[in-house]
């Protein structure tokens, strides 16, 4: 069977966040990140991450993100393996914290970014490009506490300041980056995205929205300053995508879809169009939000926009007008119904290869910029056999699916810089906690408890990646 060659450039690799994969929480100087007072499902992930007030004052037993899976110290042996798949580009994230402990302060930690020269050294000596997401789900608990992080304006500064370390540290180690990761996660939760409380605001949709133009002018800053520094740096922004559905053609629900993938592109609107889309006076109007605005913050958004537009794709969504039917979707990060087309994973993702294909023409129609998909995989519980091999045929399928459908919107005109699984070795779930919820092609011994010898082992997708990666995707058997 033939599939589509893709492009001799084209840049194969995996994701992973600092956050979820290093651990050593405190380790040479590294400040407490939002996420590392997060605790495990059973302790109650979940309402830790949508009420700040549980998630700053209470205390759990356990913390997945203490020593997660020890990147840290074993970043040589990982990426070692990922050479062995033949990874061209390796997205990962550098830990705000780490280089600013409380976030606020004007010089970096220097141990902390000697931690990103190895990791950096380690991948090109492999030849393997890295791909940096400068602000993964990682505030530093300093901002939350002392500024309400992106509510506040001075939250712009702090992040530029780390911006600037980090690109004149790693001039000539890194040339692809990204502003923020999954932006519009601040929507849905806004400690998570925006390291912020808002609930007690007047009106918390205003704060949200005013916490968003700040990253949206730090966004604009940050590439700016990105170019300057480097010239040859790709700056670019980062969506949480995956098209949504109607529920039926009742044009209601038609309105009601588009309106939902809008909530995301507002986004990118702004970051590859360089203006708040023409829809944002009524988004605004009906929600009375009042915008702060200083001179020049309209001026860096046009002026400055995105190189390349990334996500991440795990699945297509489905919604209706109708509230009595659309109920069924609360209490999910990213509402969606049942789609009666599609399965889904042990943890109720729907899986939809043609939606990526559909996702990746919509997006590519709308901004006209390459697009790079960051994230995209399987989160299923892998059983070790007796001989050690784990067998993980559904994750292949789902890999070998989407890959297909990658090419089809190739062919279809769409242009695509690469892709990188998410978690291409085993890591702590971001929404859950757990690491029983694994994507890797690489198998890491460590349980939702904490427990296991943190031993790397392969999987049967680890052969089957790199077969993909040598052949450029045209074996995909
Ligand atoms: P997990 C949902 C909830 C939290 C983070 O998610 C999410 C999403 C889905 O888009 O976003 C990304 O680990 C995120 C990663 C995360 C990945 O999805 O809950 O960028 O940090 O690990 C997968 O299975």
């Amino acid at each position: 069977m033939t599939n589509f060659k893709f492009p001799d450039n084209f840049l194969w690799g995996g994701a992973v966040a600092a956050n979820q994969c290093e651990g050593a929480y405190l380790e040479d100087g590294k400040g407490l990140s939002l996420v590392d007072l997060l605790p495990s499902v059973e302790e109650g992930r979940w309402d830790a991450l949508v009420d700040p007030q549980k998630t700053m004052a209470t205390k759990y037993n356990y913390y997945p993100s203490h020593e997660s899976i020890d990147f840290y110290h074993r970043y040589k042996e990982d990426i070692k393996l990922f050479a062995e798949m033949g990874f061209k580009c390796f997205r990962l994230s550098i830990s705000w914290p780490r280089i600013f402990p409380n976030g606020d302060e004007t010089v970096p930690n220097e141990k902390g970014l000697e931690f990103y020269d190895k990791v950096f050294a380690e991948c090109h000596k492999y030849g393997i490009e890295p791909v940096v997401t400068i602000n993964h789900f990682d505030t530093p608990v300093g901002l939350m506490k002392d500024y309400n992080g992106w509510a506040n304006r001075k939250t712009i500064d702090f992040y530029l300041n780390f911006c600037e370390t980090i690109f004149k540290r790693y001039k000539d180690q890194v040339k692809y980056w990204m502003t923020f990761n999954e932006i519009n996660m601040i929507l849905h939760i806004p400690m998570f995205g925006g390291g912020m409380d808002i609930t007690n605001a007047e009106n918390p949709e205003e704060m949200k929205y005013q916490a968003i133009h700040h990253q949206l002018v730090a966004s604009a800053m940050a590439t700016k300053l990105g170019h300057e520094i480097n010239p040859e740096n790709m700056i670019g922004c980062m969506l949480a995508a995956g098209t949504t559905y109607p529920n039926t053609p009742n044009p209601n629900d038609i309105w009601k879809a588009m309106e939902a993938d809008r909530e995301g592109y507002f986004f990118v609107d702004v970051q590859a169009r360089g203006y708040y889309p023409s829809y944002s006076k009524r988004l605004f109007k009906e929600k009375n939000i009042q915008l702060k605005m200083e001179d020049g913050d309209l001026e860096v958004m046009r002026d400055h926009t995105v190189d390349y537009v990334a996500f991440s794709y795990y699945s297509s969504r489905l919604t209706s007008a109708d509230p009595e039917v659309n109920k069924e979707t609360e209490g999910n990060v990213f509402a969606t119904l049942k789609n009666p087309y599609l399965k889904a994973s042990e943890w109720g993702w729907q899986i939809d290869p043609l939606g990526l294909r559909i996702t990746m023409n919509a997006i590519y129609d709308r901004y006209q910029k390459p697009l790079f998909i960051v994230e995209n995989g399987l989160g299923a519980v892998d059983k070790v056999e007796a001989d050690g091999s784990i067998n993980d045929d559904y994750r292949i399928d789902y890999l070998r699916e989407h890959v297909r459908e990658m090419g089809e919107a190739m062919e279809d005109g769409v242009e695509l810089l690469g892709y990188t699984p998410w978690g291409c070795i085993d890591l702590v779930s971001a929404g859950s906690g757990e690491m029983k919820k694994r994507y890797g092609f690489i198998y890491v011994d460590r349980d939702n408890e904490g427990k296991g010898t943190l031993n790397r082992s392969k999987k049967k997708s680890f052969d089957w990646y790199k077969k993909v990666i040598e052949t450029n995707g045209t074996d995909l058997a």
